[in-house]
């Protein structure tokens, strides 16, 4: 049985017509990571911020899943090893393309946070400065994102299947942001073989035994088809 770890970045959103980060007319052309992707920004102006992530959840909203989505839902449905799918994205793609198991490392746009008790509940479409948390009455709700400089969520759990991977797929991620950025090296160092699926090369490229070009709703479904085949 092969264990499978599976690393998924904007660029898997990109054909449901969801803006990547780094691309020319991306996320980061219009806005100052600082500005709305820290704590620090948060603070400053969190109105700016929770605008941000309502555009973004509005967005999502709009969006379906795509090719790339729905095969890597039926990975899930027939592989008979274990399978892990991290993604780095906030957007819920890949549940609304039918995967039930999804482990958002960076959080969710469709979920939200107190900044002061940690409860979460799910986000309202629009979200507002102030919102009261319904577990502590406090008026400290914030998105439930992993900003720059917060720890990503359940690194523990990803790390130990990294260390029992037999293959790490990295799809549609630009390979710039750790810790995400790590996983191939480590899984590669525990013996696991390692694919790169992208538009164009990662940052980490060179850390890939095997790398395919294209978009992701081509290179996803042959991928996900040779897997089910073997
Ligand atoms: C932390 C929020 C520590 C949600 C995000 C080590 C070295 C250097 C720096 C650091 C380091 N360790 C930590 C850092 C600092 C920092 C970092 O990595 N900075 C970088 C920029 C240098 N990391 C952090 O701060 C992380 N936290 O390490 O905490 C700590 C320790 C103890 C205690 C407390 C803290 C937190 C990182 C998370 C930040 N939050 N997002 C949101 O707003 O969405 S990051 C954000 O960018 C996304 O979430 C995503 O994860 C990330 C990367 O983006 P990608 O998904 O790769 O998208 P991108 O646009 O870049 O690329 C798209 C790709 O798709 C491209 O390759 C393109 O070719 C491809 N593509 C496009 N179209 C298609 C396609 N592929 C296929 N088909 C297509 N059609």
């Amino acid at each position: 049985m092969t264990n499978i770890v599976i690393l998924t970045g904007a660029g898997i959103s990109a054909e449901s017509g969801i803006s990547t980060f780094r691309a020319e007319d991306g996320l980061w052309a219009n806005h100052r990571v600082e500005d709305v992707a820290t704590p620090e920004g948060f603070g400053r102006d969190p109105q700016l911020v929770v605008n941000f992530y309502n555009e973004r959840r509005a967005q999502a909203a709009d969006a379906g899943p795509n090719l790339a989505h729905t095969a890597l839902a039926q990975l899930e449905a027939a592989h008979k090893g274990d399978l892990l799918l991290v993604t780095q994205n906030v957007d819920d793609l890949h549940e609304r393309g039918g995967s039930s198991h999804v482990l958002h490392m960076h959080g969710a746009l469709n979920s939200a946070m107190c900044a002061s008790c940690q409860h979460r509940w799910p986000a309202p479409m629009k979200m507002a400065v102030g919102d009261p948390c319904p577990s502590c009455a406090t008026p400290m709700a914030r998105p439930d994102i992993v900003w720059f400089g917060e720890m990503p969520y359940q690194m523990d759990r990803i790390e130990q299947a990294l260390e029992q991977a037999d293959i790490f797929v990295a799809i549609g991620t630009s390979g710039n942001v750790y810790p995400a950025a790590g996983f191939v090296q480590m899984a590669a160092h525990y013996g696991a073989h390692t694919i790169e699926l992208n538009l164009e090369p990662s940052a980490v490229v060179s850390q890939f035994a095997e790398t395919r070009f294209g978009n992701a709703t081509q290179t996803v479904p042959m991928w996900v088809n040779e897997v089910l085949e073997d």
